[in-house]
């Protein structure tokens, strides 16, 4: 049976529970966690070492001695590569957050080095260390050099000062609760759990900035509070974040106006700013969602989103900040008549025009989709669209539109396919992961923002198996060439130990969960089929007559918009070849063949069978596979821990039922609008 050894009442600590590791692992690993000698400052290396000692403890039984010097026969050095390269040649390391592990032979002692020229990079280097070490490799022959990918790794959330989570599925805010600020013993294991896979920025409020959060930036009470926050992040090399309202000079200035050209705007701004890093020495600066789901922005006064995004980035400057603005820009207003307006284009249309007029301290930040984090969309063409500007990536890990962690739906595979998507902007190879890591335009700032999925459930994220989106965006924003498949054996080894067919089952349960998602609710790109509102569950005309600009305007013979150049001129926003591609429903890939064409339900797909038909099916096989999930979990009760078994079962049992119901929703809805039945005469209603 599996020996549980819970670390607290409270909540557990995802992939850094440090169980007590095997006998014959502590004999391998023990000697090396008995001693540390520093190579730096104090401080640059005391939250390094706390980890260091904490896990020594908890998986090896053992205490963690720091001295001055080497007397063990094994020990790990730790030190910044200037003072290390004193004692021995030290690879070249650049980009903050860069470490290296390295096995050594010192005075006929053998040591492991982390070496780094950062504090951030010491913390990193010995995240790695742990990771290496309770997945069983051995020190003696380390080798490693790692740098970040991305200069910006950043999470987003979208938690109101209430205390609820927009959006949120695992429970109420860590950081809020009725106005207030949160700092608990669970603050700092959540800069932990962030800084042990890279992450290095978080915005802790919502991007809809409403009611007080709008004085996060001034009241003293909540910049006293968020300095502390600011600290306990600061030590993991994490900066802090805020979401700011456009319009905060109206609210808090009292001015009747925020025009951003306005000379008494853009002071109150800079005083802001200099009151904010006076608490926060190391803020890292403002996420601003302007003229968006009606959020204020430079338009309501006339002005571009280059003049407000400029304006903030002034005022930040001077003390390092940036601004990272959202490009998720649409009329959310459309009327449902109206032909002409695509909701797909918006982003594009707002935002190429100005590539090139922002500040060198702005950043826009562009979802991964044209249109909002549907379970497919094609990668947004803004990607390859601005040669001038700094852009993030951003993803959602907190799963909206993909079942709300009640449903098992890991995202790794997803996202790697739209990192590795060649948007031939600079010709072949230039890839999503290349433009947000600043290569192909040769971009300072850039990276991945990933909107988050924690609340204060005792798993964090509500579905167990939902901890490894989390894992797995930040795994890829340190590096995107990383295999999933990779990130994710280590994810379920750290998480639920080295049984093989624990990690068998859990790894194929991950890799093809999103796919069967995909199956039994939008197959083909054509999304949206939810409720409005809370967004869960089948509604095939949940959005069809509405403001949103969200239609597939279904009839008798036909489905879904016509973004081709004979249509809305979608297509025409991306690089050749996909332009080409994407415009021809002869050579547009399947998976998204409804986002780009209105296609008749008897068009043949290449199987040969008809798009109805392909409909009908995947919508049996999505189900299918998620009975085959909830069996193979089944099979590994008593090999994990009960209370997460439990937790995933109770999960999976939902989730069938709901997939059932998508099937049969999306299935009769097809079945009634066409006459047509299946050509297996499986259940339909009529
Ligand atoms: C934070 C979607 C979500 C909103 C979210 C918005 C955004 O529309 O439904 O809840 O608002 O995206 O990304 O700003």
């Amino acid at each position: 049976m599996f020996e549980v050894r819970r670390m607290n009442n409270e909540y557990e600590l995802c992939w850094l529970e440090y169980r007590r590791l095997p006998d014959w692992e502590i004999a391998c690993h023990r000697e090396w966690f008995k001693s540390a000698v520093p190579f730096a400052q104090p401080w640059e290396v005391e939250t390094a070492l706390t980890e260091l000692k904490t896990f020594a403890r908890d998986a090896l039984g053992t205490k963690m001695l720091v001295e001055n010097t080497i007397q063990n026969q094994r020990t790990i050095i730790l030190g910044k590569i200037d003072k290390l390269s004193e004692l021995f040649d030290v690879p070249k390391l650049e980009r903050e957050g860069s470490f290296f592990l390295a096995h050594r032979k010192l005075s006929g002692k053998d040591t492991l080095v982390i070496g780094a020229i950062d504090t951030a990079g010491l913390v990193y280097g010995t995240f790695e260390v742990i990771k290496r070490a309770r997945l069983g490799e051995s020190f003696e022959k380390m080798n490693v050099v790692q740098t970040p990918a991305m200069p910006l790794r950043m999470i987003n959330h979208w938690d109101n000062l209430d205390g609820s989570v927009e959006r949120g599925y695992s429970g109420r805010s860590i950081f809020f609760e009725k106005d207030r600020v949160i700092l608990n013993r669970r603050t700092r294991d959540y800069a932990r759990l962030l800084a042990s896979v890279g992450i290095n920025g978080v915005v802790i409020n919502n991007v809809n900035v409403r009611g007080k959060a709008v004085q996060l930036i001034d009241d003293e009470k909540y910049l006293k509070a968020l300095s502390k926050l600011a600290e306990v992040f600061g030590n993991y090399g994490i900066k802090l974040y805020l979401s700011v309202n456009f319009a905060s000079p109206m609210y808090l200035g009292k001015f009747e106006t925020a025009d951003p050209l306005d000379d008494r705007i853009k002071k109150w701004w800079k005083d802001q700013a200099r009151k904010l890093y006076s608490f926060i020495p190391d803020f890292g600066g403002f996420l601003v969602k302007a003229d968006s789901e009606f959020n204020p922005g430079p338009h309501y006064f006339g002005r571009t989103h280059a003049d407000g995004a400029n304006m903030l980035a002034e005022a930040l400057e001077p003390f390092g900040g940036v601004v990272i603005w959202r490009t998720f820009v649409y009329n959310c207003l459309q009327d449902w008549r109206d032909y002409n307006t695509d909701r797909a284009k918006a982003a594009y249309e707002n935002f190429k025009p100005l590539d090139g007029q922002f500040r060198d301290n702005v950043i826009l930040q562009t979802k991964f989709g044209p249109m909002d984090f549907q379970v497919r969309e094609p990668v947004s063409p803004l990607f390859g669209a601005l040669e001038r500007t700094n852009q993030i990536l951003e993803l959602q890990i907190t799963q909206e539109y993909t079942g709300q962690q009640i449903h098992l739906c890991y995202l790794g595979p997803f996202w790697k396919e739209i990192l590795d998507f060649d948007t031939f902007a600079r010709g072949r190879g230039s890839f999503v992961k290349r433009i947000v890591d600043g290569t192909v335009f040769n971009r300072k700032y850039c990276g991945m923002a990933g909107v988050s999925n924690v609340g204060r459930d005792p798993n964090w994220t509500g579905h167990d198996l939902a901890q490894a989106n989390l894992y797995t965006f930040a795994r890829l924003a340190w590096n995107p060439d990383e295999l999933v498949e990779k990130i994710v054996d280590d994810w379920i080894t750290l998480t639920f130990g080295k049984d093989e067919e624990v990690k068998a089952t859990i790894k194929h349960m991950l890799m093809n969960s999103h796919r069967a998602y995909e199956k039994y609710t939008t197959p083909f790109g054509l999304g949206w089929m939810v409720n409005p509102n809370h967004h869960y569950g089948p509604n095939p005309e949940g959005y069809e007559y509405s403001k949103w600009g969200t239609y597939h305007r279904a009839n008798h013979e036909a489905i879904a918009v016509d973004r081709s150049s004979k249509g809305t001129g979608f297509t025409l926003q991306y690089h050749s070849p996909w332009r080409e591609i994407f415009d021809s429903i002869e050579t547009c890939p399947e998976d998204l063949l409804l986002f780009f064409h209105r296609v008749r339900y008897d068009h043949k797909l290449r199987s040969g069978k008809t798009l109805l038909q392909s409909m009908y099916d995947l919508h049996f096989e999505g189900v299918e596979q998620v009975e085959e999930f909830l069996k193979a979990w089944q099979r590994l009760e008593g090999k994990i821990d009960p209370v997460k078994y439990k937790r995933v079962l109770e999960r999976l049992t939902v989730q069938l039922e709901h997939a059932k119901e998508w099937r049969d929703v999306v299935n009769t809805y097809f079945y009634r609008k066409t006459g047509i039945s299946d050509e297996r005469g499986r259940k339909i209603y009529p």
